[in-house]
């Protein structure tokens, strides 16, 4: 019996030092494997004095029963601790559903420039650029823009030096071609513009498209002949379309183009402020005061220019009544495009 008692007593003693599931399967095999202990206790039964078995046996079977609980309960422990240390470093939950890749798309301004070039390029326009960083003679000098005139306030251009400006309009691209090159000349010059303002409907950067046509008989007649088709093509060909007298200094005579009012059909809204019209392009015959600035013979060329705003147009097009929206770069706003 003192030998049983050695036994549950060695179990206890090296159960308490069990650090791991390995060390507890090799408690386990020390114990109550085949080779055990608990089995060897086992065969010295028969060897006993008769009397002395039922007690030895009862009290073996009882070390054996506890041997067995404890090793289970330790092993449970064992392996939940274990788990629990797996769920803290291993964090990947390959049952939870997958993310949604994000797919990147055109920004809608430069959706509409790009229909707004394919319109114009389809009638022949070659697409020209130059720098967004200009000088004071292309910006303004050789547009026929003098030095005292209200269009170079402080308030509307950005100046780099005293010379020096972020093109206010894509012009300066049109007459830096007329330098270049002798009519026929039918190009457009779509790009960035920079002007200090800023409101719901200006932003300091925002995006034009130029358009210039030079041969030796153009006429206002073409002029109306190119928008007129152009904006039929852009807002649908029973778009309603007037040209209003109007002043640049670049165009004489100038126009302001309007279309009927897409939002109210003519009959006077919130948006066209009751007139029935929204003012979408300005244009004019090019003034002989900017060909002769770039070497043109006056009494040999006419021409036709125009100019439009993109962000107009987009905000027009999808009933945008804020210019912001679209540099704020808010992808709830950019993916309905
Ligand atoms: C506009 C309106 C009218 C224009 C004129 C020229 C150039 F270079 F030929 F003189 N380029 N763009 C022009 C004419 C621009 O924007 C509202």
């Amino acid at each position: 019996m003192d030998e049983l008692h050695e036994l549950k007593k060695a179990f206890q003693e090296e159960l308490g030092t069990v650090a791991g599931l390995e060390d507890l399967q090799k408690l386990k095999a020390k114990f109550s494997g085949r080779k055990g202990k608990v089995s060897a206790h086992l065969k010295k039964i028969s060897a006993l004095p008769p009397e002395k078995r039922s007690q030895f046996g009862s009290t073996l079977n009882e070390i054996k029963k506890f041997i067995e609980k404890e090793v289970i309960q330790l092993e449970a422990s064992l392996k939940a601790e274990v788990q629990q240390k797996r769920l803290q470093t291993e964090f990947l939950d390959i049952s939870l559903p997958g993310r949604r890749q994000l797919f990147g798309r055109e920004h809608p301004i430069n959706q509409v420039l790009t229909e707004a070039k394919d319109i114009f390029i389809s009638m022949g326009f070659d697409v020209e650029d130059g720098p967004e960083v200009e000088t004071d003679y292309y910006n303004f000098e050789a547009l026929n823009i003098p030095k005292d005139h209200p269009a170079r306030d402080m308030q509307d251009t950005f100046y780099v030096s005293e010379d020096i400006v972020l093109r206010t309009h894509t012009s300066p691209v049109q007459i830096r071609v007329m330098e270049k090159r002798t009519p026929p000349l039918r190009i457009i010059a779509p790009g960035k513009v920079y002007r200090c303002d800023a409101d719901i409907s200006h932003t300091a950067m925002f995006h034009q498209i130029e358009g210039l046509m030079v041969d030796t008989a153009i006429a206002f007649s073409d002029l109306k002949g190119v928008l007129e088709l152009f904006i039929h093509r852009l807002f649908g060909k029973d778009t309603p379309v007037r040209f209003r007298p109007s002043y640049f200094p670049f165009t004489e005579p100038s126009a302001e183009v309007d279309i009927g009012c897409i939002f109210c059909g003519g009959s006077g809204c919130r948006v066209c402020k009751t007139t029935g019209w929204l003012e979408i392009l300005g244009a004019g015959m090019v003034n002989p005061k900017v060909f002769e600035m770039v070497g043109y013979k006056i009494d040999q060329y006419t021409g036709f220019a125009f100019g439009l705003g993109i962000e107009r147009i987009a905000m027009l097009k999808y009933s945008i009544d804020d210019i912001r929206l679209f540099y704020e770069n808010d992808c709830r706003f950019l993916s309905q495009f």
